[in-house]
This record gives C-alpha cells, sequence and structure tokens, in this order.
C-alpha cells in the first residue's frame, strides 16, 4: 500500500472487519484471512459465523465476479486458497462440539469437477455434528465411490457438483448403486450451486442439501428414521 494508510485488522470494528475480510478475501490475501479469522475468534465470534458471514459471503461475491468475467481463473484459486486458510482455523473448533456420535458419511466432488471448497465445508460440519467423515477428494468417477462404500461401510454417501456439466454424472453414480443392488443400502445426498430440490429427486437421491447445516440437519433427520426403523423391526 503506497499512498493509503496501512489497514490494521486488529483496529477494525467487526462490521468493517468482516467488509475488509471481504475485500481481503477477493484479493486472495491468505494471511489477512487467518488474521482476520483469528481476530474475530478471540473476539467471541462463533466459529458458523465467521464460516457464513465472513468467508462464504467473501466467497459469493468472487462468485458473481467470476461469472461477470471480472475475476479470472488464476485469481480466483488465489481467493479459494485463502478461503481455505480460514477454514482450516475453524474446523478443530467445528469438529469438537462434543456432540454425540451419529453415523458415518463418505463425501467426494464428482467426475470432471475439482471444486472442494463447499464439499470441505459440509464435511468440517458434519464433524462437528458427531459424524465420522470419510473425504474421498475431487473428481471422482463412480469406482471410487463404489470402493468408498464397500471400505468404510458409510450410513450417508455425499456427492458435491458445481458445473452443470458435471452434475449429472450423480445419476451414474445412483444408477450403478441400483444396478448393483446396495442403492438402499445408504442415504445418498446431494449439494451444490447448481442444483435444486427437483434435480436431487430426478437423479433419485434421498435428499438435496442447499447448504452445509441443511446438510447437517437432513443427515440426522435420516439417521434419527434409520434408528426408529431398526428400533421397530
Ligand atoms: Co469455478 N465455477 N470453475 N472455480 N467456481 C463456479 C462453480 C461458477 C458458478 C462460476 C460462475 O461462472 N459464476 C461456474 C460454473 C458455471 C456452470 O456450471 N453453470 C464455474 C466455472 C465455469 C469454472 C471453470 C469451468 C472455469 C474455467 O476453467 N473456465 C473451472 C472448472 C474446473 C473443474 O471443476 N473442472 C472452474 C474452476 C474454479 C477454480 C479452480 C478457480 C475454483 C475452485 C477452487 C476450489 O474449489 N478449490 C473455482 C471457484 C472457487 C468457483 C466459485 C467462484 C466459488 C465456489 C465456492 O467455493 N463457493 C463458483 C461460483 C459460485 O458458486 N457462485 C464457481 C463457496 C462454497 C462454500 O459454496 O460450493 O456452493 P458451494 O457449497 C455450498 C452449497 O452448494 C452446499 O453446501 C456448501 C456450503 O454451504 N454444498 C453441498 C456443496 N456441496 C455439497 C455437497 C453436499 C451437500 C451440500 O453433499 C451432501
Amino acid at each position: 500500500m503506497s499512498d493509503e494508510e496501512e489497514i490494521i485488522l486488529s483496529e477494525l470494528p467487526d462490521d468493517e472487519l468482516v467488509l475488509q475480510m471481504h475485500d481481503d478475501l477477493y484479493d486472495g490475501l491468505k494471511e489477512e484471512i487467518e488474521e482476520g479469522t483469528n481476530i474475530l475468534l478471540e473476539r467471541g465470534w462463533q466459529p458458523y459465523d465467521i464460516l457464513t458471514k465472513a468467508l462464504v459471503e467473501g466467497m459469493r461475491i468472487v462468485g458473481e465476479d467470476f461469472r461477470d468475467g471480472i475475476l479470472f481463473v488464476p485469481e480466483v484459486l488465489l481467493s479459494a486458497n485463502a478461503m481455505k486458510g480460514g477454514m482450516a482455523i475453524l474446523r478443530p473448533l467445528l469438529a469438537e462440539t462434543g456432540a454425540p456420535k451419529q453415523g458415518k458419511m463418505v463425501i467426494g466432488t464428482v467426475k470432471g469437477d475439482i471444486h472442494d471448497i463447499g464439499k470441505n465445508l459440509v464435511g468440517m460440519m458434519m464433524e462437528g455434528a458427531g459424524f465420522d467423515v470419510v473425504d474421498i477428494g475431487i473428481n471422482n468417477p463412480v469406482e471410487n465411490y463404489l470402493e468408498a462404500m464397500e471400505e468404510h461401510e458409510p450410513d450417508i454417501v455425499g456427492m458435491s457438483a458445481l458445473l452443470t456439466t458435471t452434475m449429472p454424472y450423480m445419476k451414474v453414480v445412483i444408477d450403478t448403486m441400483i444396478e448393483k443392488g446396495i442403492r438402499d443400502d445408504y442415504t445418498v445426498l446431494v449439494g451444490g450451486a447448481p442444483l435444486n430440490e427437483e434435480f436431487g429427486e430426478a437423479v433419485g437421491a434421498d435428499a438435496y442439501c442447499r447448504d452445509a447445516a441443511v446438510a447437517v440437519e437432513t443427515a440426522k433427520d435420516f439417521m434419527a428414521r434409520k434408528h426408529n426403523q431398526r428400533a421397530s423391526a
């Protein structure tokens, strides 16, 4: 910064700090995002509020300018990297809620798609809610999901897709599960920005989850139903 005064993040009031973090995320400034995250934590903010109000909202703004051709892939990669810096600080805090064990989830982004921030966030929130989470990463062909189901025996299979070109692959995974006669052994939840409820139904998922919080609530509902079914069997 040359002719402007340097901004001291710790001197900003909360609302201005959050806006500054949106700017810093936009500019891909990882260290600043980490610092801002730590400052808000020190001020008593809940990890979930920092996640949604500072980080996810910042990424929403990045997404708009990416869509409009104002930001390009290299810049958005830096923003994603900065966001991951903040998420790494929040992750253990979200996970240590002491919530009772709920069940197990395998989650991954589908073939052809390398977006992982939303998936990671869902994984973090699920851990915080008491689920064991096995994250199989990005760009997963159906074989990876099948292997993970066999190896980890999850209650829930989660799929993420951020591209209109990759979201149909969810149906490939679900149809393969049907072919193999294992579809009903798992609850299948799907999510990602371009999806909606109708799409979730059309591909044969158990539910579409708008965001990470909805994913947690939906997963808990399905686990409760599963336990009730077992109890009444
Ligand atoms: Co990409 N990208 N991108 N991108 N990118 C989008 C998705 C896009 C909408 C941007 C835009 O044009 N506005 C657009 C897709 C358009 C379309 O398909 N119609 C797009 C494009 C076009 C592309 C490329 C093709 C660009 C190019 O190369 N020309 C390319 C594709 C690469 C590939 O995958 N093959 C590409 C690349 C990239 C980067 C690598 C630069 C980077 C990804 C970095 C990373 O993830 N490590 C990137 C990013 C960051 C974005 C945007 C800006 C932000 C995505 C994000 O992280 N959001 C995105 C714009 C947008 O989404 N508005 C965009 C924050 C995150 C918290 O939200 O992922 O929606 P989200 O997750 C939410 C919910 O959706 C839900 O919960 C999460 C938390 O609340 N959820 C689930 C998600 N997954 C779930 C799974 C569940 C449940 C809920 O399972 C149970």
